[in-house]
């Protein structure tokens, strides 16, 4: 489920095979302890929004995108992901014309040993007791982690290196690295079934952890001061955030993480034939455009607006200037929304915009590693350069005076250059 720190807790109506929960109290935070089979995953709960609260926020947001002047009205696209929404999500990223899910998937299975070996359990060679054996883990914290079914085949390669690393340390002054993963997501359903769906011999070193992003993250870093941390932040959802917003969530992150510690990030790639885009956001099947209207629904469902769903269509089109799609509902005639106690007015042909999702080039990459206090180590493509996983590391302190200077550039600026020039393009 996308993990925005202000999207409300929900459940993704995939409960019915939840494993069984026992619940422990601990200080003011809640451990469930998942009994699957033999083994036992954990799941820690650190965000819970009631019913209520969410109506509330909902209320208050809904006002005050809608209360707009004429043609300026919006919605925020993070009400576009209650259970409802998450479900269409899922079936989008199964469609014929949605090329992003399927594409990283790619570029994940194709380099995940190589990722693994890399930078989340590099073979570490030391003269003995050099490190302490926590430093010579990896906490693997995956961001909005959903199903986190992506994530499997990196994880499968970990294990393999993990072995091959034990195998070799009798002949070689080897440690042998580990790893434990903590999927993060807002919704504890998403998670429950993460967990119930995690094959064996993944289930002792998963943890979910019921979070925001960086609460979770801050959590996850606190409970294990020396260890190495790698953020996963996959599936393109950095192209929900405004160019300078995805700037500032980034060095929130990389304010998370200490010096080599890595953040492996996905982005969909500019494209030159922009009716791939435009096909990506409206579908033949029109899934994404009931994705869109859910947002009426979601009116109608917690607010009691009573609106027809039809009164709108669903728009996606193409900001070449801003670089990225754009989701609108577009009023088939006037329409009048009863919002609390008062009433907004959508004329008709006025669009409501609703979401945003961001396109990149290579080094609008690097720029935004920069920007954000990483630097790029690589970046791994498909081979028709449709979607890109890059690699940052936290830049050393040698190099922060730079990055301090480069953060004072007009962010909007530099992301705008678009030479493909020295990066490190893996296919
Ligand atoms: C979650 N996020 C990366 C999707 C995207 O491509 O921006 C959300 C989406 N909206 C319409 N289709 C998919």
């Amino acid at each position: 489920m996308l993990q925005d720190p202000n999207v409300p807790a929900e459940t993704t109506g995939l409960e019915k095979d939840r494993p069984n929960i026992e619940h422990v109290e601990h200080k003011c935070l809640e451990t469930y302890s998942l009994s699957c089979e033999s083994e036992r995953s954990k799941l820690t709960t650190l965000y819970h929004e009631s019913a209520d609260a969410t109506r509330r926020s909902f209320l208050a947001a809904a006002s005050a995108g809608l209360n707009a002047p004429l043609h300026r009205k919006s919605l925020p696209s993070m009400y576009l992901y209650d259970s409802v929404g998450s479900d269409l999500y899922q079936q989008i990223t199964t469609l014929p014309e949605y090329y992003l899910t399927r594409t990283e998937a790619e570029i994940l299975r194709s380099h995940a040993a190589h990722i693994a070996k890399t930078y989340l359990v590099p073979p570490v060679v030391t003269p003995k007791g050099e490190r302490s054996a926590s430093s010579l883990v990896t906490d693997v914290v995956e961001l909005g982690a959903g199903d986190g079914h992506k994530t499997r085949c990196l994880l499968d390669a970990c294990i393999s290196e993990c072995k091959a690393a034990a195998n070799l340390q009798s002949c070689a002054p080897l440690c042998v690295h580990d790893f434990e993963y903590f999927p993060l997501d807002i919704s504890s359903g998403a998670l429950q079934s993460l967990i119930a769906g995690t094959p064996q011999h993944l289930r002792s070193r998963t943890h979910g952890v019921v979070a925001d992003n960086l609460q979770g993250l801050s959590w996850v870093r606190s409970r294990h001061v020396e260890r190495r941390t790698v953020v996963l932040f996959l599936g393109s959802s950095i192209g929900n955030y405004s160019r300078t917003s995805a700037v500032a969530l980034l060095s929130d992150i990389r304010s998370q993480l200490r010096e080599d510690d890595l953040v492996l990030i996905g982005f969909d790639l500019r494209k030159r034939d922009v009716r791939q885009l435009v096909s990506a956001y409206d579908d033949a099947a029109g899934v994404t455009a009931a994705f869109n209207r859910n947002l009426l629904s979601r009116l109608n469902r917690e607010l009691g607006c009573g609106l027809t769903e039809r009164d709108f269509a669903h728009y996606a089109n193409w900001n070449a200037s801003e670089g990225c799609m754009e989701s609108w509902l577009v009023a088939q005639k006037r329409v009048e929304i009863p919002l609390g106690a008062a009433k907004v007015v959508v004329e008709e042909a006025e669009a409501i915009h609703t979401e945003v999702s961001y396109k990149y080039s290579m080094q609008e990459i690097e720029n935004m590693a920069e920007a954000s206090g990483f630097e790029s180590l690589e970046v791994m493509v498909d081979e028709r350069r449709w979607f890109a996983d890059a690699v940052f590391r936290v830049c050393r302190k040698a190099d922060r005076a730079s990055v301090a200077e480069n953060s004072q550039l007009d962010c909007e600026e530099e992301l705008s250059i678009v030479s493909d020039e020295s990066v490190n393009v893996t296919t």
